[in-house]
């Protein structure tokens, strides 16, 4: 391996370059005779740097070097010829190798002699878990045909396998958590108005003001896209956000406002409404590329600062400073299109907003506005696009969700499930997906797999849902195996146009019997008759032909240490014929508002609060529960509760609380409060994973509360069908006593 650092690298990396020094020539100066290197613990002699990792501890995929000594991966670090995370990776990437020697991880194939949900595990081999689950698979899609088959994908590790389902087996109840439960309304909202997905292509480094609705940078970790950020507020930039709670982000905001949750689109509308009746949009840019503004006008013009301020229970006066910073700032600012956003019920409206007001400051194409990076172009490898049969998709016989993101909405696929209508679904597949602790109303998802005939499992760990599998089968982790190809373009994409290309390469060799996806996902193929459809024999192979697409080479890649660099393009300007959709036609025509419209949500029931939930700095949902340096990190979600509040109930920072729904449904576990003036009174928060149950997580079962086991109402946003989660109502209860919070 050769790392070609600068110096200054090298005196970022000491570890490396010590890791480089030739034991042999260590030479004592006053005789010149060689001494026996002595090797204290924790130094990093006999330590090698593997190149090419890509963490997976979250979404955001990092590069990584592995340091290997004896074989073992004994730390993990960022590649210091990175130009997205560069050399920092955070807590949860840094943590990735307790996951790798988890004690708890699965390991081999496992059946489920005991019922599901409570499992008794018998190991078995290979041969006989994929028989077992080919078998069990085809009989369903014999009897129910390929739709009777449900697929619920998570992560790198799940598209090739899900484009088999998809593709090959051939059905379209595939429901992806980063979708349903998470981004799929903001790609939805965006294509309908700007006519492409946003991803998070905010140039925040060169904005003059950073608008945030909801995101909370700090607690929400993504590092390149912190970079941004950061790289932006130590330029300058003015910064508001708009969340209940004084969240990471809001205590660095220049304006926080202080929002009653569900309310986001009237203060959107107000503002956009303000612009436009003082002539402080971009008319340059509206005349140009928007479409449909006297409608939009008109549509929002009843939307004063006086109306909004009463429904976001905030002053008129801030909605009004908000505007005028952003016109003050405009062209050059970030308004962030949000990453989770399946709030209440009413997102794509609001997401629909995030969009126009975009449009309005002239925002797009510009230094600190939404700018798309031009990346590197890398074909695919995967199933061929072939057999669907269109005629069972669940969207289309509902005449529903006609802004769905893609795949199938998860209530149509537990609805289907439960009801048998409009045709039963027997089988099910879980790929890298926790849906006990993803999907709200965790009661329906039991209730859909227990009338299944087969339920099968892959995973890492064992986890609340690998407790309903049939058969569980252990696959490689991020760190042992090929797979993701992860490309881009500098992380400040302005600065320098350079782009990059990168592929997971694994730093150590797989243990136990953990195979990876293409390997599981072939044998299956093997042995339910789509032998013939298999489109490369192994991951290795799979990235060496993706790689090809861009004359590259796993060789090469080794080469250049993991990645190659390549110059970039201008990410700015934008083409003439970009075309902003600000009254949408065709919303108005499938029987939704063609202008963003503000939808009330439930107001909060007296005596309860609105529950809502947000990352953990060192936890990435429920995956990391059982690590044993996050766990210590964070081992509980405390429950941030309004001082105010807090005193009247009688409650201290610190005491011991469970809690209840307003539909009965205690938490199984206990957290601790957080009391706190930085919350609103009608809402109370905590990190969302928490509260595992699986008795085989050594670590992390029993450790604080689960908010999906308390989010049993479900807010379908009715253009997406995805899941709000953010309208369930709460008390705190301690000593067993439920206690009222006070309005
Ligand atoms: N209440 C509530 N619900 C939410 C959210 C919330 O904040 N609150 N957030 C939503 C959002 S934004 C998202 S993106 C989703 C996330 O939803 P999920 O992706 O379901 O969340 P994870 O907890 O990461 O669970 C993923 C599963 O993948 C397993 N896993 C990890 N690595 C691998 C691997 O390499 N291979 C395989 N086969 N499995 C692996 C883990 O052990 C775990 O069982 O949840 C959504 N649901
Ligand atoms: N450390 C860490 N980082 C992560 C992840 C992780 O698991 N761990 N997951 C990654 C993924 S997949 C995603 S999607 C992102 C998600 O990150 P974000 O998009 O930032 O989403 P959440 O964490 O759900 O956001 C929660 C914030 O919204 C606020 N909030 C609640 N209700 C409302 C409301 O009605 N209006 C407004 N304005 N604010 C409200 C909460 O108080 C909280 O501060 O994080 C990514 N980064
Ligand atoms: S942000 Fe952290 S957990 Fe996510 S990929 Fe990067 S280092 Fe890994
Ligand atoms: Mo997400």
């Amino acid at each position: 391996m050769s790392l070609k650092v600068t110096r200054r690298k090298f005196l970022q990396t000491a570890s490396l370059a010590a890791a480089s020094v030739p034991l042999a020539k260590v030479v004592s100066a006053e005789n010149g005779f060689v001494r026996k290197p002595f090797t204290p613990p924790g130094s990093s002699a006999g330590t090698t740097t593997v190149t090419g990792g890509i963490c997976e501890m979250c979404f955001w995929r990092c590069q990584l070097v592995g340091k290997v000594r004896d074989k073992k991966l004994v730390k993990l670090e960022g590649n210091p010829k990175s130009i997205d995370n560069g050399t920092a990776i955070c807590a949860r990437g840094n943590a990735g190798i307790k996951l790798l020697y988890d004690p708890d991880r699965l390991k081999y194939p496992m059946k489920n002699v005991g019922e599901r949900g409570n499992p008794k595990w018998k190991r078995i081999s290979w041969e006989e878990a994929l028989d077992e689950c080919a078998a069990k698979l085809k009989a369903v899609e014999e009897k129910y045909g390929p739709h009777g088959i449900a697929m619920f994908p998570h992560g790198a590790s799940a598209k090739y396998p899900m484009h088999f389902f998809e593709r090959a087996v051939g059905t379209h109840n595939v429901s992806e958590a980063s979708f349903f439960q998470c981004r799929g309304i903001r790609d939805t909202a965006y294509v309908s108005t700007f006519n492409t997905a946003p991803g998070e292509h905010v140039d925040m480094a060169n904005a003059k003001a950073i608008l945030l609705i909801g995101c909370h940078f700090g607690e929400n970790v993504h590092v390149s896209h912190l970079k941004r950020y950061l790289k932006g507020l130590e330029n300058g930039a003015k910064l508001v956000v708009v969340d209940p709670r004084y969240s990471a982000s809001a205590a660095k905001s220049d304006i926080w406002v202080q929002i009653k949750p569900g309310t986001d689109t009237a203060f959107l509308l107000a503002i956009m409404n303000y612009l436009i009746e003082n002539n402080k949009y971009d008319k340059k840019f509206v005349a140009a590329h928007c479409d449909g503004f006297e409608e939009f006008q008109k549509g929002i013009s009843h939307a004063s600062l006086d109306w909004a301020a009463q429904i976001c229970d905030i002053p008129a006066s801030q909605i009004k400073e908000v505007a005028e910073l952003l016109a003050a700032n405009a062209p050059n600012v970030s308004i962030h299109p949000g990453r989770h956003v399946s709030w209440h019920g009413n997102d794509f409206q609001r997401l629909r907003a995030h969009a126009c007001l975009t449009a309005l400051l002239g925002a797009i194409g510009v230094k600190g506005g939404f700018v798309k990076p031009k990346g590197p172009k890398v074909k695919g490898i995967s199933w061929a696009k072939g057999h669907h049969d269109g005629a069972h998709n669940l969207k289309e016989m509902a005449d529903k969700y006609h802004f769905a993101p893609p795949g199938t909405p998860t209530e149509l696929i537990r609805d289907a499930c439960i009801t048998g209508k409009p045709y039963p679904i027997k089988g099910c597949v879980i790929w890298g997906q926790n849906p006990m602790q993803t999907i709200p109303k965790p009661q329906k998802t039991v209730e859909a797999l227990k009338q299944m005939d087969f339920v099968m499992c892959v995973d890492v760990m064992p986890t609340d849902i690998t407790m309903y599998a049939d058969i569980l089968l252990p696959e490689a982790s991020y760190l042992e195996r090929y797979d993701y190809i992860k490309k881009g373009t500098q992380w400040n994409f302005a600065d320098k146009h350079e782009q990059f290309i990168s592929a997971r390469m694994p730093l150590v060799e797989a243990m136990f019997e953990r195979k990876d996806e293409v390997w599981i996902t072939n044998e299956l193929a093997k042995r339910m008759g789509h032998a013939d459809k298999i489109p490369v024999n192994s991951l290795e192979e799979k990235v060496e032909k993706e790689l090809a697409s861009a004359g590259l080479s796993i060789a090469q890649l080794k080469k250049e240490d993991g990645i190659h660099i390549q110059p970039g393009k201008d990410p700015y300007g934008v083409s003439e014929d970009f075309e902003v959709l600000l009254y949408n036609e065709d919303i108005e025509d499938s029987g939704y508002p063609g202008v963003p419209t503000y939808i009330p949500v439930e107001e909060v029931p007296k005596g309860f609060a609105r529950l809502v939930y947000g990352r953990s700095p060192v936890h990435t949902f429920n995956r990391s529960q059982n690590n044993v340096w996050l766990y210590n990190a964070m081992p509980v979600n405390p429950v941030w509760l309004n001082d105010e509040s807090a005193n009247k109930m009688g409650l201290k920072d610190g005491d011991e609380v469970s809690m209840v729904n307003s539909e009965g449904v205690k938490s199984t576990f206990t957290s601790v409060v957080k009391v706190t003036p930085g919350i609103r009174k009608d809402t109370v928060y905590m990190a969302h994973g928490y509260g595992s149950k699986n008795p085989m997580l050594t670590v992390g079962k029993g450790a604080g509360i689960d908010d999906q086991a308390l989010i049993t109402k479900i807010a379908i946003d009715p253009e997406t069908g995805c899941s709000g989660m953010r309208n369930n109502f709460v008390k705190l209860v301690k000593s067993g006593k439920a206690l009222d919070i006070p309005a």
